[in-house]
This record gives C-alpha cells, sequence and structure tokens, in this order.
C-alpha cells in the first residue's frame, strides 16, 4: 500500500495524490459499513489496480486532525471565511453560523471581507467592529483592485486553508488573484438577484508555489448546526468564554439566568448585541432541530 492525500471527489471516484501523480480511485466498501466516507483532505493508503492507466483503491483512511462537516473537508488548519460587502449582501446569520462550523472543528478563523472595491455603504467599518471584538482576524479584500491580496497570501503560508462562504463572494477569484498558475472557473451573478451560481461544483485541494495548500469549494446558502451539542454552543463565541467565568451559575446558558455576566457584557456594550442575538436565535434553532431529531 502507498500514501496518499485525497485531492478531489466526484461522483463515487477520489482523485489521491501520490508522489506528484494522481490516480482515481474507488472506496473499499467497508468503509460505508463503518459509516466512514472517503473526504477531501483525508491521508489514505491505496493499492494500485493499473499503473498505466493511474487508478487505485482506497484501503484505508488515516486517522483525521480535523474535520469540518460544511464544506466538507479534512485535515485543515485554518478556515478562510469569505464573506461580500455586497453582491451578494452580507447574510450575519449565515456568517455567524460558519464562524461556528470552523470553531466546533477546532480551525484557525479568518474573516475575508471581499468585493471591497464596491463596499460603497461602508459595510466593512461595521463588520470589522463586531468581528474584530470577537477576536478574529480580519482582512479586506479585492481581487478586482489587488487589495489586501498580499495580506491573504501571506497568511496562507506553510498552512492548509479551506476557503468557504456563499456562491459569488469571490473565493475563486481570490484564489486565482494570490497564485498565478490557477485557472479556477469563476462565475457572474445572477442579474436580478444578485446571487452566485454555483460555479464551483467540487471541492479541491490546490498547492501553492510559496508552501502550504489551499481548498476552494463550493458556496452554500444555508446551514444547519444540529450537531452542535447545545451545552458546548456558548464556548464557541470567543469574546464570551472568559466573560462567562463571572455568571452566578457554572452552568448558564446565558439566557434568563439571573446574574449573567455574559448579559451583562451586552447591555454594557463590551460584546456586540448582534453576536448575542445570533446566539440566542441559534441556540433555539438547535434545541427546535434536536427535538425534532429526537422524534425519528
Ligand atoms: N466588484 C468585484 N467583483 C468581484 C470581486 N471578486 C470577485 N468578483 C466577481 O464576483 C463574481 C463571483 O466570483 P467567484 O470567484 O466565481 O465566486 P465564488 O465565491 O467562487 O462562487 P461559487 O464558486 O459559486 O461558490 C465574479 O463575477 C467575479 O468577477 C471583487 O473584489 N470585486
Ligand atoms: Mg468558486
Ligand atoms: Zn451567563
Amino acid at each position: 500500500m502507498i500514501n496518499g492525500t485525497i485531492y478531489k471527489g466526484i461522483g463515487g471516484f477520489y482523485y489521491v495524490m501520490v508522489d506528484g501523480m494522481l490516480y482515481e480511485c474507488k472506496a473499499r466498501g467497508k468503509f460505508k459499513n463503518i459509516n466512514m466516507t472517503p473526504t477531501v483532505g483525508d491521508f489514505v493508503q491505496i493499492n494500485i489496480v493499473d499503473e498505466a492507466e493511474k487508478t487505485g483503491v482506497i484501503e484505508t483512511i488515516l486517522p483525521r486532525k480535523s474535520i469540518l462537516l460544511r464544506p466538507n473537508v479534512s485535515n485543515v488548519d485554518q478556515a478562510i471565511i469569505v464573506f461580500a460587502l455586497k453582491n451578494p449582501e452580507p447574510n450575519m446569520m449565515l456568517l455567524d453560523k460558519m464562524i461556528l462550523l470552523a470553531e466546533n472543528a477546532n480551525l484557525d478563523v479568518v474573516l475575508c471581507f471581499n468585493k471591497c472595491d464596491i463596499d460603497d455603504e461602508g459595510r466593512f467599518d461595521t463588520l470589522r467592529s463586531i468581528y474584530n471584538n470577537a477576536g478574529y482576524d480580519i482582512l479586506r479584500t479585492s481581487p478586482k483592485t489587488g487589495e489586501g491580496i498580499v495580506s491573504l497570501k501571506a497568511i496562507l503560508n506553510n498552512k492548509i486553508s479551506v476557503f468557504s462562504g456563499p456562491s459569488g463572494v469571490g473565493k475563486s477569484s481570490l484564489l486565482n488573484a494570490i497564485e498565478n498558475g490557477f485557472k479556477l472557473q469563476t462565475g457572474d451573478l445572477s442579474h436580478k438577484i444578485k446571487r452566485g451560481k454555483h460555479t464551483t461544483r467540487h471541492s479541491e485541494l490546490l498547492p501553492l508555489k510559496s508552501g502550504g495548500t489551499v481548498v476552494d469549494t463550493p458556496g452554500f446558502t444555508s446551514l444547519s448546526l444540529h450537531e452542535i451539542p447545545l451545552d458546548r454552543l456558548s464556548s464557541l463565541f470567543p469574546e464570551f468564554e472568559s466573560i462567562s467565568a463571572a455568571c452566578q451559575f457554572d452552568n448558564c446558558k446565558h439566557l434568563s439566568e439571573p446574574n449573567c455576566a455574559v448579559k451583562a457584557a451586552v447591555e454594557a456594550g463590551e460584546i456586540h448585541a448582534s453576536r448575542y442575538e445570533a446566539y440566542q436565535y441559534i441556540y433555539h434553532e438547535i434545541e427546535t432541530l434536536g427535538r425534532k431529531y429526537k422524534k425519528w
């Protein structure tokens, strides 16, 4: 058996990179039985079926360092969460949910606000104040003007980074801008509703010449967080963490308990109201989903 990395998966085939060569592989049926699906980014062991045709079979999935469920990718170090400042309009709830999924997978999070060349309403300043306060690294970028591309590239050095975000925000355009050799397909927005057209169809690992690897992924527009345990939720908001030590109750949910330090910090403006509202909303959403799933 030889070791490789899954670079891409399409229609039941996995493209596994071994020493600079791609092998088209199927997966052993046993993975289905143990409810394990080979995932882009997985380190695997394969047996070669035909060396000339470059085909093989995945025999083993090696232990994962991390697993992100949406977009589905293994072994990445950090998530570059990309939202456009305009076209499409940023959806803050979706942004908070994507941050939570990345936090839940223990990834470093960088927020990349793109299309700054058309930010005529000054949205960047608002977003920066909310998410700087939450402790996140923030970039302001535009592949159109080149702004922020050097900073983005520096953050990607020697790490494996997944680019995630809604369709049409410019993930593939940013990747084309950071690496000369990339020719990823990019797509226009639909005219009337200014939504992306789901141009990127499959996640794909792309090594950078300067060291490091990026993963381009298809955009999505909604996200369910039912796999996040409710009692873990508040720990995924970094700006709640230190403050919650001062809550009266150890297991304070920061909802209707008395003497809640998190709620006090929201009122004092130390925690941004929009983040607390997202917390409340997502808490109730997971609770409702949990009830629904239990019925089955
Ligand atoms: N004005 C402006 N347009 C941009 C910028 N970045 C990307 N675009 C445009 O936005 C559209 C969508 O870009 P893509 O790179 O395909 O977006 P994506 O996030 O990869 O979308 P999916 O693959 O569908 O998930 C294209 O028409 C790009 O030319 C930018 O900084 N400014
Ligand atoms: Mg794309
Ligand atoms: Zn509390």
